[in-house]
């Protein structure tokens, strides 16, 4: 009998929640047989790009073309991330379509709204638990913030609510089981966020993962 197949666990969020610590946990967590993964994958050709646009505030690009960048990158990765399911690894990952959407809806260009956003992700492997951190502190004294274009309070509280509303999106449809599960980390300690997401983890049913 073939493995069983491994189960996508995807933790979203804004900016500096801790999304990459409590990544890096899971995985120990979850054993050898997982993968983390991280978007943007900056170790690519199409990541690289991705990464100057990041770093480098006069580098101008048209915002629908930064999009599709940001789709690209993980279209690259897509068979990558089936095989390994299908090989009965899990992967943990940080970051993926949610952030893709939610960004670049926040610019609020004419024309890029949350259906266009969406569009060019559909098709992709879909997460089987997700998992959206939230820190309401103020951002103003994390290490490192304002480093990277999006990086400003404004911006971020934009982005926050195009989240919600993908999530809400989402729900309404209801055309499966794709779970995505708010978890509140204002005020907590590193292991009691690990602790939150640990329970959730274990708690989530089975359920099989198909595409966006
Ligand atoms: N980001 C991330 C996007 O704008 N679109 C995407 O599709 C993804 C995956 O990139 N501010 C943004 C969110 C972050 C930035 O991500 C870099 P990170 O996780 O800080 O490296
Ligand atoms: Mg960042």
């Amino acid at each position: 009998m073939s493995n069983p197949r491994g189960k996508l666990i995807l933790i979203e969020g804004l900016d500096r929640t801790g999304k990459s610590t409590q990544c890096e946990i899971l995985r120990q967590r979850l054993g050898e047989s997982t993968t983390l993964m991280k978007f943007p994958d900056r170790t690519t050709a199409i990541g690289q790009q991705i990464n100057n646009y990041l770093i480098d505030s006069s580098y101008n690009l048209p915002d629908q073309a930064a999009h599709l960048l940001f789709s690209a990158n993980r279209w690259e990765r897509n068979d990558y991330i089936r095989n390994k399911l299908l090989d009965g690894e899990n992967i943990v990952m940080d970051r993926y379509v949610y952030s893709g959407v939610a960004y670049s809806a926040a610019k609020e260009i004419t024309g890029m709204d949350l259906e266009w956003c969406y569009s060019c992700d559909r098709g992709l492997v879909r997460p089987d638990l997700t998992l959206f951190l939230v820190n309401n502190e103020s951002n103003d004294n994390r290490e490192g913030f304002g480093e990277e274009r999006y990086e400003n309070n404004s911006f971020q509280e934009k982005v926050r609510q195009q989240f919600y509303k993908l999530f809400e999106k989402q729900a309404s449809l209801n055309e499966d089981n794709n779970d995505v599960v708010i978890v509140n980390v204002t005020g907590c300690t590193i292991e009691q966020v690990s602790e939150k997401i640990w329970t959730i983890v274990q708690n989530n049913k089975e359920i099989s993962s198909s595409t966006f």
